[in-house]
């Protein structure tokens, strides 16, 4: 239910200010506005205007689940990505560099060996993991790293390697398939997320490494920064890429423009590659990622610098570049996202789950037609509330979910009995 085209609304009170109070004024007027949405605090781009009035602060749509959160594992350093084996035990990163299988009753294996080493600093580390699409019969499985280099240059890559199974785990045959290009003196924003196309193809999201030489490339088309990749399963170039051919422009690249991308899904429903990325002071974005297209950042974008101040130009809009499906200012800081397909949940059926990292919230999303249509913030009751990295859907039809902490466990959303 949409009050109004604005994202912002001001109670009558203001209308009723003295009319010699000038426009901008900061005093009392600030303390009578109410702003529309879930998050009911200012925006930090206060003179943004959304390109379409449902793309941002959709109306609060309170889905009365009533479910329990159940621990199912505990003492994970860092947990960043989860999948589901076909007998229902997990594959668990942990940023650090360790690769652990989780029992369905919580038990940890040993790191798993044979993974090549991660650079964890700040935001780097082991990231997300991937089971083959054939993994039945291959066993192969595949994650995604910070490669470490000399001089504290990294990049993100990804590797794929045998699983053998047992009590003492390890990967054979390790190959890194595929390094992000140029390497940065950077810790951060390595993007990392996983996903199969429906056509066997492999996604892999990225980011720009956040220091204004990597910003500056998320633009420039020989440059692997701030791209969504997608690849074979052997990390070969798909021929059917956007841009493979054009001189200049590195053929691996999907779509561009982007920021720092730590959640990714297939829209079941469609097949299309939908991500949150992270944007800086307000300017999280969902997007969906198609081929060839340019999500703009760093040219326009919403919210404002973490110093202050507007992003480049300050523009949200320009042709030829995509404006996001849906955007929060404040941020909700995304990492990990599934569509929910299950029955355990009809309420929430064909909803989107974002991870919330600095919002220690999981976000649902109501979605129609592309559209946002409401939105609903879980977990903001746990005491204390956590970060969380991943969310993913479990054989069971429950939501898990990885919440980022040294002390990191697995929680499982179940109805309440
Ligand atoms: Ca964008």
């Amino acid at each position: 239910m949409w009050k109004c085209g604005s994202v912002v609304i001001l109670i009558a009170l203001a209308q009723a200010a003295p009319p010699q109070a000038p426009a901008t004024s900061s005093a009392p007027q600030a303390q009578t506005e109410e702003y529309a949405g879930v998050d009911k605090r200012p925006p930090n781009a206060k003179n943004q205007k959304p390109a379409r009035p449902d793309q941002t602060r959709a109306p609060e749509a309170k889905s009365n689940v009533a479910f329990d959160v159940v621990t199912v594992a505990e003492g994970l350093e860092k947990p960043w990505g989860l999948q589901f084996l076909p007998d229902g035990r997990m594959l668990v990163t942990e940023k650090p560099g360790r690769l652990r299988i989780v029992t369905a009753d919580g038990k940890l294996s040993p790191a798993v060996a044979g993974l090549p080493p991660v650079d964890a600093r700040n935001q780097g580390g082991l990231l997300d993991v991937l089971l083959a699409r054939d993994y039945a019969t291959s066993h192969l499985i595949y994650w995604s790293f910070s490669e470490p280099h000399d001089g504290g240059f990294t990049n993100t890559a990804v590797a794929a390697g045998v699983f053998v199974d047992g009590d003492t785990p390890r990967v054979e045959d390790v190959k890194v398939i595929y390094h992000q290009a140029p390497s940065m003196q950077s810790a951060l924003h390595y993007g990392g997320r996983l996903v199969w196309q429906r056509d066997g193809a492999l996604f892999l999201t990225q980011g720009e490494r956040s220091i204004t030489p990597g910003r500056m490339q998320a633009q420039n088309m020989d440059s692997l920064l701030g791209k969504i990749v997608r690849l074979n399963a052997d990390g070969s170039v798909p021929k059917d890429n956007p841009f493979v051919g054009r001189d200049g422009v590195r053929p691996e690249i999907w779509s561009y423009g982007h920021r720092n991308v730590e959640a990714a899904t297939l829209n079941p429903n469609t097949g299309d590659l939908w991500e949150v990325e992270h944007g800086t002071r307000g300017g999280d974005e969902i997007n969906i990622s198609r081929a060839g297209k340019d999500y703009g950042w760093p040219t326009i974008a919403y919210g404002i610098e973490y110093q202050g101040g507007p992003i480049t130009g300050g523009i949200t809009q320009q042709d030829g570049m995509e404006q996001p499906v849906y955007y929060w200012d404040p941020v909700i800081a995304p990492s990990g996202m599934t569509f929910y397909t299950g029955s355990l949940f009809p309420k929430w059926k064909d909803s989107l789950f974002i991870g919330g990292l600095a919002s220690q919230a999981l976000v649902r999303v109501e979605i129609k037609n592309d559209r946002v249509t409401g939105e609903e913030r879980l977990l903001t009751e746990m005491s204390p509330r956590e970060r969380i990295r991943d969310v993913r859907q479990g054989p069971d039809g429950a939501l898990y979910l990885l919440t980022d902490n040294d002390k990191g466990r697995i929680l499982k959303l179940v109805p309440r009995k």
